[in-house]
């Protein structure tokens, strides 16, 4: 899995190297600053991370813990759950969600989980259709309903298969849009209320997947999402596509929830579990030169 993230900053660190093309010791304050809002960090953000950096030289390792430091509040931590898991998978229209259960699918079953899918955006009829041939394609049970049924009944139909059927996982996929979004809110609320009706403490975790190439576009609607329903961790899509990737920490640090897995690309290998490290470490090195890992680095990341 080493390098996917990596790779996937490849626009964001092409977008860095138009401000500094060559590999520097250290950079001055500007252009830290000039850095940052080239790869989309959020200006307050990036106005607080110049604030506390005292010294005009910016070495690797100032802005290494700088900007590792942006997800400190961003922890996540599995809560204790009887079988089935079940997962929601919420966000608005195109940002994902559908390709990201495929995903998410995939990478279940790798770990030895089996999983069931429920087609709970019955908004679309080819919502249904896309999930229903990702089914196939990876060989899962899917239930689903008529478009425009109750979407709460298919999740409740799908944690029900799981349970007589002892499958680890339920992943129950949402509408993003609605006719409005007082009408999405509820939807999504009685969602959450019926899964709990079928399996006591579910859903066990609400994933929010949110479109990388958005920027920080998406934090209004992550707030939103949270408030509606509260997220346990999000998802960033797309991040293969876009010079935005700085976008990810103003994520984090505004709505202080833990990032779990970057989408890379189409294909349902292309997710990848999100390392703090590894992401920020992706950015430093577009910027400066080599250094040799710490023994404390090293140390920090095998407890990580
Ligand atoms: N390059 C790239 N494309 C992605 C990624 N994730 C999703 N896509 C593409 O984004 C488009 C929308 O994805 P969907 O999964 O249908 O999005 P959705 O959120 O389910 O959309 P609705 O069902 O309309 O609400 C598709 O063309 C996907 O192939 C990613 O990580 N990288
Ligand atoms: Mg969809």
């Amino acid at each position: 899995m080493f390098g996917f993230i990596k790779k996937s900053l490849k626009k964001t660190t092409d977008a860095i190297k138009t401000i500094v093309p060559k590999k520097k010791p250290f950079i001055t304050k500007e252009e830290l600053e000039d850095i940052l809002l080239e790869a989309d960090v959020e200006y307050e953000l990036v106005e607080l991370i110049i604030g506390e950096i005292p010294q005009e030289k910016v070495t690797r390792e100032i802005l290494r813990s700088k900007l590792l430091a942006t997800f400190a509040y961003a922890s996540y931590k599995e809560p204790e759950f009887t079988p089935p898991f079940v997962e929601l998978i919420v966000g608005v229209n195109g940002a994902g969600k559908t390709t990201t259960i495929a995903k998410l699918t995939s990478y279940y079953k790798a770990q030895g989980n089996s999983v069931i899918l429920g087609a709970a955006d019955t908004f679309r009829a080819a919502a249904i259709e896309q999930l229903t041939l990702w089914a196939q394609k990876l060989d899962v049970p899917i239930v689903s309903s008529k478009q425009g049924h109750d979407p709460s009944a298919v999740a409740y139909d799908t944690i029900s298969s799981a349970k007589a059927k002892n499958i680890d996982r339920v992943i129950i996929d949402t509408a993003g849009r609605l006719h409005t979004q007082t009408n999405l809110a509820n939807e999504l609320k009685k969602i959450v209320r019926i899964c709990d009706k079928a399996h006591s403490g579910a859903p066990h975790r609400t994933l929010l997947v949110l479109d990388g190439t958005q920027g920080n576009s998406a934090i209004a609607q992550a707030k939103a999402f949270n408030e509606m329903i509260g997220i346990d961790g999000i998802i960033i899509t797309k991040l293969d596509g876009t010079a935005k990737g700085g976008s990810v920490f103003s994520i984090a640090f505004a709505l202080e929830l833990p990032i779990l897995f970057i989408g890379t690309g189409e294909q349902p290998e292309n997710l990848t579990p999100f390392d703090k490290y590894e992401f920020v470490d992706g950015i430093l090195d577009a910027i400066f030169e080599e250094t040799p890992t710490t023994e404390k680095e090293k140390k920090e990341k095998v407890e990580s």
